[in-house]
């Protein structure tokens, strides 16, 4: 049998934590960042520099990876890991939000959501155990029950019956895992905790949630729309209220900012296709805020991105030179933005996680801050 997948706490720092998850294909080091690769890949990256740059593990997608290549041939071919060459830890997302913002037709019931593909149009029936079965297929280390998130604003009568129905699937998800061995592969289910802006649903999913045994608690639903402080409000009520001894994963968060606010408040685990879709957009995260390389006054400007960083995309060329890229529509400046923005993603993660380790971190906060301002 595999070791077990683990969690452990190294340290705590106000509700900030740092800590490491052992799964099959290595360590976590949390708080971390998980780098979106949607497709089987981080796009316009290499899988060896998306390591090089710090990165643990990586997300990939239920939905757009059943659609093509389909789960059955990457189980053939040996599983995600040797498919898109990252022996690393991979996670995987249940569908269910793809489905929603991605297909067509969809139909939801109490067993499953019906859908279109946004690909071909042809017809999918997406359940709990079908979701569990493909990351299964998939060989992913960390997988997600399937769920139902609901845009906001919505009444409280229906983002109570999204929570509700994500609980009864939280229980068919498990029951999934269990009979299809993952457990004693080392691998993990994660429960998704919902209930939108309403503090008491928060709170009832997630203690909910934390009665069933689940190796990790997401918190979905939110980033759908409402504003900063509402997200943040929503974590001030839900991380008090979820499991302590195991990971806590933001779901499609964020920005820079947003995820120095919500490590304050008590999440271990990040992902979102901010860092790598805005390097393709001409835009870039540095430690001094965003710029955006599309405007003209870096026409004629020869200075880097940030000359003190190690990252050669943002040390080693103009922004005259980005510009020139992104105004021409070339492949490299994708290439060089989005491996700028994973950088310093990676790097914010690594001053986070030594910050809470020396007992700082209300410090770097207010620094961090600072220097974006
Ligand atoms: N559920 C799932 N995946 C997600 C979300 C969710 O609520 C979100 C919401 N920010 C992003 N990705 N399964």
């Amino acid at each position: 049998m595999t070791a077990p997948f683990s969690f452990r706490l190294l340290a705590n720092d106000g509700m900030a934590r740092r800590g490491e998850i052992v799964t099959p294909h290595g360590r976590v080091a949390t708080p971390a960042f998980m780098p979106v690769g949607t497709q089987a890949t981080v796009k316009a990256m290499y899988p060896g520099q998306v390591r090089e740059l710090g990165a643990d593990v990586v997300l990939g997608n239920t939905y757009h990876l059943m659609l093509r290549p389909g789960a059955e041939r990457i189980a053939r071919l040996g599983g995600l890991h040797t498919f898109m060459n990252w022996p690393h830890t991979i996670l995987t997302d249940s569908g269910g939000f793809q489905v929603m913002s991605l297909a067509q037709l969809r139909k939801l019931t109490e067993e499953g959501v019906t859908f279109q593909s946004h690909i071909d149009g042809s017809r999918h029936v997406m359940t709990p155990e079908r979701s569990v079965e493909i990351q299964q297929l998939l060989g992913s280390d960390i997988q997600m029950q399937l769920d139902e998130c609901i845009a906001l604003p919505a009444p409280r009568e229906d983002v109570e019956r999204a929570m509700r129905l994500s609980l009864r699937w939280a229980e068919r998800s498990r029951a999934q895992f269990e009979t299809m061995g993952g457990p004693g592969r080392g691998q993990a289910l994660y429960g998704i905790v919902q209930g939108g802006d309403v503090p008491d649903l928060r709170i009832a999913s997630a203690q909910a949630l934390g009665e069933m045994p689940f190796e990790g608690y997401s918190v979905g639903g939110l980033a759908v729309g409402e504003p900063q402080d509402v997200m943040l409000a929503m974590l001030d009520v839900t991380t008090p209220a979820m499991p302590v001894d195991k990971p806590r994963y933001l779901m499609g968060v964020g920005t820079p900012e947003d995820i120095l606010e919500s490590v304050a408040r008590g999440i271990d685990q990040f992902d979102c296709v901010m860092p790598t879709r805005a390097g393709r957009h001409g835009l870039a995260y540095t430690r001094y805020g965003k710029v955006n390389l599309k405007n003209a006054r870096h026409a004629d400007d020869p200075r880097p991105l940030d000359e003190a960083s190690d990252c050669p995309a943002a040390r080693d060329y103009s922004r005259a030179y980005l510009h020139h890229l992104v105004k021409a529509g070339e492949g490299l400046a994708a290439m060089l933005l989005t491996w700028t923005n994973l950088a310093y993603y990676q790097t914010l993660m690594r001053e986070m996680r030594a910050a809470i380790e020396e007992g700082r971190f209300e410090d770097f906060r207010a620094k961090t801050r600072e220097d974006w301002a």
